[in-house]
């Protein structure tokens, strides 16, 4: 083979790589090309952190779904203005599997991320770690769930709650086993969880200011599924009311061994268990809870239905608890950047306080902590297979 013959094909190969860069592009490409990069959209980042995986995942997708619908909703309408600019939002959402250590891991990648404010986390447990994290990268969080009155009696002016604490929902809980239930004797079960061994310790202070007799207090995990042996116990006592605090993933297997045993005690709980899921997990035992959450009745809000209709039909899902709080967060957030007029974070940290937004979930304003004013606790007992709405106490 002659040298000519060599170079041959690579000649063809480099001449057909040439007609290929000077091909002419159709007109529309060659437009796109010679003009300058579109500008990107200018976007607001706000992160989102709740259990995603493990025993109480579909409480957090419910959060998450809340948070998304409300960012969706800005973004169709054309994003968030801000001092005349447009503003596009993006939700980054994070998994913190309901663990204290991986709510500050998700934390920090978020604050990382340049996230401007948070709404989560969902538990107790992992919000209060949380908030420190956030605080000192001024970074504003609001809870849509978290209820331990710990998140914001630390001091921090980025932390907020758009629901009721557990000083309120476990004084209405013991008042409630007290004047409605009748109930004499309690007997009181935790998760040792921040917020189930919180909410059980205001309602064993407060049932016995009201007289009631404590035969019981005994605690598990936030993954026990195997209580027999804690019930076992109970049954000897015979309380008439057995309090629960931890959440719905748990209390479910709990209401079906109560009543494997033969417990004749109706079964008190709160917001973590108050879900359409505590009803699929405990089966025929269902109707045997008396429960709270943290807020207004989605039912009895003047948009709530409009909500839930909405809900459905982008997730084709039911609400469980929190998401209408969760898009009212995100709604709570807009506004406060809108008001501090600049996306800087100092600057949405000072608005947040002189909030004043009519959500779904009502008129949103908060005292000198960052708590709800004015917050609601709702009761539910379980009729016909549904959570049956009782009274709203504030
Ligand atoms: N408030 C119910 C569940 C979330 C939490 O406070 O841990």
């Amino acid at each position: 083979m002659n040298h000519l013959m060599k170079i041959a094909p690579l000649a063809v190969a480099a001449a057909v790589a040439l007609a290929a860069c000077g091909k002419k592009e159709e007109p529309a490409k060659a437009e796109a090309a010679k003009a300058p990069a579109a500008a990107p959209a200018e976007v607001i980042k706000i992160g989102h952190v709740a259990p995603l995986t493990g025993g109480i995942a579909h409480l957090g997708k419910d959060n998450e779904n809340g948070a998304r619908l409300a960012v969706d909703e800005i973004n169709v309408a054309g994003g968030l203005d801000v001092g005349g600019k447009k503003y596009k939002l993006e939700l980054l959402a994070e998994d913190d599997k309901a663990d204290p250590k991986e709510g500050t891991l998700a934390a920090q990648k978020l604050v990382d991320a340049g996230v401007v404010a948070v709404v989560g986390h969902l538990n107790s447990g992992t919000s209060i770690p949380a908030s420190k994290i956030y605080a000192d990268a001024n970074v504003v969080q609001v809870s849509p769930s978290a209820t331990n009155p710990k998140l914001t009696e630390q001091g921090f002016k980025t932390t907020f709650r758009v629901v009721a604490n557990d000083n309120q929902q476990g004084s209405v809980l013991a008042n409630y086993a007290a004047t409605e239930m009748k109930a004499k004797t309690i007997a009181i079960v935790d998760d040792r969880t921040a917020y189930g061994q919180g909410l059980a310790d205001v309602v064993e202070k407060v049932a016995k200011e009201k007289g009631l007799k404590v035969v019981a207090r005994e605690f598990a995990t936030d993954k026990t599924t195997d209580f027999n042996a804690i019930l076992t116990k109970i049954r000897a006592a015979k309380p008439d009311v057995v309090m629960y605090g931890g959440m719905d993933a748990t209390a479910g297997p709990m209401a079906k061994q109560m009543k494997q045993l033969g417990i004749k005690s109706k079964l008190l709980a709160g917001d973590g268990v108050c879900s359409p899921e505590f009803i699929k997990l405990a089966g025929d035992a269902a109707d045997i809870l008396t429960c709270s959450m943290a807020g207004e009745a989605v039912e009895k809000l003047a948009k709530g239905e409009e909500f839930k209709a909405k809900y459905k039909a982008k997730f084709n899902q039911d609400v469980q608890i929190y998401s209408p709080y969760s898009y009212d967060a995100v709604y709570v957030i807009a506004d406060a950047i809108k008001r501090a007029g600049k996306v800087d974070k100092a600057a949405i940290v000072a608005a947040m306080p002189a909030t004043s937004y009519t959500g779904v979930t009502g008129q949103i304003t908060f005292d000198e902590k960052g708590d709800i004013k004015n917050g609601a606790i709702s009761m539910f007992n379980v009729k016909d297979g549904k959570l049956n709405y009782i009274s709203t106490s504030r």
